[in-house]
């Protein structure tokens, strides 16, 4: 990657009115929580205003004027999406209400289906709780094996047992593309290569990765991708599940009701096409249409640069930090090898204090387990504290996550 990029955050913070707030009686608003959700610009919020002002109506079944434009800008956004990801075909774009319900679609419509008791899945011990959950409920209700890949201690996935665990019963590999608790970028393609070999399926969730690098599905190999819109600047509520066609034809149902059917009487019915066979019931059509906003302005930026400017406040925020006394910074060591996301602990301060403390002086940053458990286990703590960039961040905002954790421990002390 280049380290010359073209992106201009001043420009960029004025489309973003929530970053001029105060809170805490005059502390200037530092956002750091960006892999719990992104802001909004102005011309999101703008598209939402836009469609409830003059097109709202319900789509894909009204021939008055404003459903055919409520249609007409909903399907639109599906191929901003499409385009955005590199899917061949816009009905390989799914809209659901997020990555969770994306990954539980593929757990029912494809594991209910085509897999049997003594099956594998694998996923690993990086995930989120959302691809980890929704597995043991099915091997809980159907009897298949769930098998994980390891994480080191450094915060990379152990490859040489994914090499051993991924075998000929493996049916399909559920693994993220980015730890949201460490930034940890995982070696997916690797991963997709061993899955193939058994000719397992993968989904990727890609919540922590399409918002901040580029994904194309084309050259990535997998059969299902995952992601949320609110994580990349677009409302909440909204939610993608790519899949290939082929595969997503093949499966049955996730919800029934209106919209996803072809017939109904009495007995039985028939299923609509994809992507309606997925999309039943009223979707959260304002939403998805100011996630096309969302993309628009992604892709104006440029998902380059977007990585670029992530990188290097990751470098400055790794050098900054860790000569503050007393730290431990998890995961992997250079920003080559993670996502803008820094995790850390103030050896005897309880991360919830640093968060408060943190709040106190205007810098939003998440302090918990991050809905990633098993992470906190392998590296023997309850919580950290999470900073997380995007592309309206500055190193002064870096500064004043700095500044405020020296104060925490003007407050607290630490031994070291
Ligand atoms: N997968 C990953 C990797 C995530 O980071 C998240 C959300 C999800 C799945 C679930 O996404 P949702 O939009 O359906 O909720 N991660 C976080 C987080 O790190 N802090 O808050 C939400």
């Amino acid at each position: 990657m280049s380290t010359s990029y073209q992106l201009d955050v001043d420009k960029i913070r004025r489309d973003f009115p929530t970053l001029k707030r105060e809170v805490n009686s005059g502390a200037s608003l530092v956002y750091l929580d960006n892999a719990a959700t992104s802001q909004r610009p102005v011309q999101v919020m703008a598209q939402l205003t836009r469609f409830y002002r003059d097109h709202n109506s319900n789509i894909h079944r009204g021939v008055h004027t404003l459903s055919v434009e409520a249609t007409e800008m909903f399907e639109d956004a599906r191929s901003k999406v499409a385009r955005f990801v590199n899917a061949q075909d816009s009905r390989e774009i799914i809209f659901t209400r997020g990555t969770t319900e994306s990954i539980n679609l593929v757990v029912n419509s494809w594991g209910r289906k085509f897999l049997k008791p003594g099956d594998e899945v694998v996923i690993s011990e990086l995930e989120h709780h959302s691809n980890i959950v929704p597995w043991q409920m099915l091997r809980d209700s159907i009897g298949i094996e769930l098998k994980y890949i390891p994480m080191l201690d450094n915060g990379h996935l152990d490859m040489d047992t994914a090499n051993k665990i991924i075998g000929p019963k493996t049916k399909i590999v559920s693994i993220t593309a980015v730890s949201n608790a460490l930034g940890t970028i995982v070696p997916v393609q690797e991963i997709i290569t061993l899955a193939k070999k058994q000719e397992a399926l993968v989904l990727i969730d890609c919540a922590q990765s399409v918002p901040h690098m580029a994904v194309d599905v084309e050259s990535l190999g997998a059969d299902f991708i995952a992601f949320s819109a609110h994580k990349m600047l677009g409302p909440t509520g909204v939610g993608v599940l790519w899949g290939k066609l082929n595969i997503l034809e093949s499966m049955d149902p996730f919800l029934g009701g209106g919209d996803m059917i072809l017939t109904v009487n009495m007995e039985h019915s028939t299923w609509a096409e994809v992507p309606s066979k997925f999309e039943a019931g009223t979707p959260n059509i304002g939403g998805v249409v100011g996630f096309g906003a969302a993309i628009d302005y992604l892709s104006d930026v440029g998902i380059d640069n977007i990585r670029a400017h992530e990188m290097e406040l990751t470098t400055y925020a790794l050098q900054k930090m860790s000569d503050i006394p007393g730290i431990t910074i998890f995961g992997p060591d250079t920003a080559e090898e993670r996502c803008g996301v820094i995790s850390f602990a103030l050896e005897n301060i309880h991360p919830h204090d640093i968060g408060q403390i943190l709040d106190d002086n205007g810098v939003a940053v998440r302090a918990g387990h991050h809905c990633a458990q098993p992470v906190m286990n392998v590296l023997g703590v309850p919580a950290t504290v999470r900073a997380s960039f995007y592309i309206y961040n500055t190193k002064e905002d870096i500064d004043a996550l700095v500044s405020g954790l020296l104060v925490a421990i003007d407050l607290f002390g630490v031994k070291s």
